[in-house]
């Protein structure tokens, strides 16, 4: 496995540590550190303990079921999603709280109480229905960050319908391949999101995408207007305000869920072949989303809670839409870009809304610390309280900047580590017990079982890198990949018999914290994104010009990573800048924008084991100028230094 060296031992330096205050301490919701021990003795207890957060409609009679590796939970349990995130709220004592202070990109705003979203939400739960959509079905969603995405999502789990949000940034290509392996009733998309001032053609988008792969309706939010220039087609497409306005303006009845029925998919990249389809439970999700609300972020009603991720990865969805929602919280919804129109944006929305919590990502940290601290500086911050990070490993130095100049020195920061395949928070510290490391996601949350272990499975003990795992099973665990159970096994619990292979590498201190060193295939994490090298090298292929492509991830100041693509051209073919442009133009066309290369390397050849495989490795040491490792298995050894020279030229 490829444990990178180099940041390992700028992370194993680390020793700083940051010990909870005595206030936050006191007033936090977490705050016995006998829970873990606790957890750890009796899961079941703990989780169903927790479970009892939600509302259900006729209780669990058994905790968990575990035939490995497939695990349900919260057996015999009957309750509905939309129902515990909104209706249980609306018609309770937080009927008029604010449930979404939403802030588009323009200036304009819109604040939903509770009650206000339980009737957004019912309306386009009846509309949906009249539509057709049965307890199920698919719904694909493909929206901007505008209210109507969270109401679309829950409308849907009203029904007892399945969403699959896909993050506006996709393009119609990926669209399509998620609407195809999903087979969508429905697709709800708008006709244009705003990005930076400028507009995403995301009707234009999708009417490319349903050439070949149709669906029966197609909703369409307005969002942008005239500007957009979008043609409905008849007996298929509808406007959904017209369809919500022919609503009845009577509660809608939640579908009463089993505590195993599908609540969503979300596609996510693995190493080969086409995005993977997580399948997300509806009672054990909710109870994970739900519990590391109270446990992680220690949410009090009076919490404004600030999420900067989008609905369209997986920390949105449960940290925008069902962590905070089922937990009665207040989320501020934000649609644009961080420096749009200027730098401060969040320290502006987090000032004029008393924002108390803000989850946001490494990579936006260093770009806030390229910006300057006089940004946070301008403004008043002293209402936040606790700050999070998620997406990839923060490093110490980002820490630090966030602690000074966002957290005034005084606000614990979470770093929670886990995956769209995990559902929630699996590695994080308890704020009010756990003192932070800068750089180490700290410890497993109460209730989850991990480890690092060898190539046998043994634990390495400490201070030896080695696979992180999960040996138990969890709540929120994804169930299987959608329509292939197979690849649901061989991803997740080939590797480990019963044992859950997260991807990552991990090694664990002398004090018991856990430090990520990163992904152990080749999975590329860009700006906390998750991009499989397969999609971007068959992108790539796909252009006339090319032979052969290998794609690796190199690291990068401010994303983390950044892609490197490494490309063999067809004879005749001219290399020049005309071509580079062109190929970074076919994968944001058949991927996004988030996939583009940073750079794209022409090469004679590309280095390959005997065995025909690119050794990737090699590509990763060039581009991050490392001394490189062993070559003796290269097919033909001199490929490496025609190359390493040609990488030095194009930088
Ligand atoms: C929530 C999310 C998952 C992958 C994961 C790991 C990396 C996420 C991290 C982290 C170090 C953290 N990752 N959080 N690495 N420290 N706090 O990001 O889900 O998009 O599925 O990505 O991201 O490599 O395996 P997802």
């Amino acid at each position: 496995m490829s444990v990178d060296s180099q940041k390992l031992s700028t992370l194993m330096h680390e020793n700083r540590t940051f010990p909870p205050s005595d206030e936050f301490r006191a007033q936090a919701n977490f705050n016995d550190e006998r829970i873990y021990e606790q957890a750890a003795q009796d899961p079941e207890a703990y989780w169903s303990e927790q479970a009892l957060h939600l509302s259900w409609f006729k209780p669990f009679e058994n905790v968990l079921k575990w035939t490995p590796p497939h695990a349900k939970w919260f057996l015999g349990g009957k309750l509905n999603a939309a129902y515990n995130c909104v209706d249980r709220h609306a018609f309770g004592p937080r009927k008029n709280k604010a449930a979404l202070i939403w802030e588009g990109e323009p200036g304009d705003t819109r604040v939903l109480t509770y009650d206000m979203l339980r009737r957004e939400v019912d309306k386009a739960a009846h509309a949906l229905k009249r539509l057709g959509v049965q307890k199920g079905d698919r719904v694909s969603i493909y929206l901007p960050m505008i209210p109507e995405l969270p109401i679309a999502m829950l409308a849907a789990a009203k029904i007892g319908a399945i969403h699959s949000v896909v993050f506006a940034g996709f393009s119609s290509q990926s669209l399509q391949q998620r609407l195809e392996d999903a087979k969508s009733k429905v697709l709800i998309t708008a006709d244009g999101g705003w990005r930076r001032g400028g507009i995403t053609p995301l009707k234009a988008n999708a009417d490319e995408a349903l050439v070949q792969t149709p669906v029966e309706k197609v909703v369409v939010v307005q969002r942008v207007g005239e500007v957009a220039g979008i043609t409905m087609q008849e007996n298929r497409d509808v406007y959904w305000h017209e369809l919500l306005a022919e609503s009845p303006t009577t509660p809608f009845e939640p579908e009463p869920m089993d505590s195993e029925d599908v609540l969503y998919l979300l596609y996510t990249s693995g190493t080969t072949g086409k995005p993977k389809g997580i399948v997300h439970s509806t009672g054990g999700y909710l109870t994970g989303a739900n519990t590391s609300m109270r446990s992680v972020f220690d949410i009090k009603d009076s919490d404004v809670w600030f999420c900067t991720a989008d609905i369209g990865w997986v920390t949105g969805h449960t940290y925008l839409v069902y962590g905070p929602l089922s937990a009665g919280t207040t989320v501020v919804m934000y649609e644009g870009g961080p420096d749009y129109p200027t730098r401060d944006r969040y320290w502006q929305i987090i000032e004029k809304y008393g924002v108390t919590v803000l989850y946001t990502a490494p990579t936006l940290i260093r770009t806030f610390m390229k910006w300057g601290e006089s940004h946070p500086a301008a403004h008043d911050l002293s209402t936040l309280r606790l700050l999070g990070t998620v997406g990839e490993p923060i490093n110490p130095e980002a820490w630090m900047w966030f602690h000074q100049h966002v957290g005034r020195g005084t606000c614990p920061i979470v770093d929670t580590w886990w995956q769209t395949e995990t559902g929630c928070a699996m590695i994080a510290p308890l704020p009010g017990i756990v003192p932070t490391k800068p750089g180490s996601a700290t410890r497993a949350v109460p209730g989850i079982d991990i480890d690092v272990v060898d190539e046998n499975g043994e634990s390495v003990g400490f201070e030896n890198g080695g696979y992180l795992v999960i040996k138990k099973p969890w709540p929120s665990m994804l169930r299987t990949v959608w329509q292939d159970d197979a690849r649901y096994r061989d991803t997740y619990f080939g590797k480990f018999e019963g044992v859950y292979l997260p991807g990552d590498g991990a090694h664990v201190d002398a004090d018991g914290y856990v430090w990520i060193l990163g992904r152990i295939d080749d999975v590329i994490n860009v700006s906390g994104h998750r991009i499989g090298t397969a999609e971007v090298e068959s992108a790539l292929v796909a252009h006339p010009a090319v032979a052969e492509a290998a794609v690796i991830g190199r690291a990068h100041d401010v994303k983390g990573q950044a892609i490197t693509a490494f490309v063999t051209v067809r004879d005749g073919i001219t290399t020049d800048e005309q071509l580079v442009a062109d190929l970074k133009r076919t994968v944001v066309e058949q991927i996004g924008a988030m996939a583009r290369p940073e750079e794209i390397i022409f090469a004679a050849e590309l280095p390959k084991t005997r065995s025909a495989k690119i050794m990737r490795r090699l590509l990763r040491d060039i581009a991050e100028g490392r001394v490189l490792g062993d070559t003796t298995t290269l097919a033909d050894p001199s490929v490496v230094d025609t190359l390493k020279a040609q990488y030095k030229d194009a930088e």
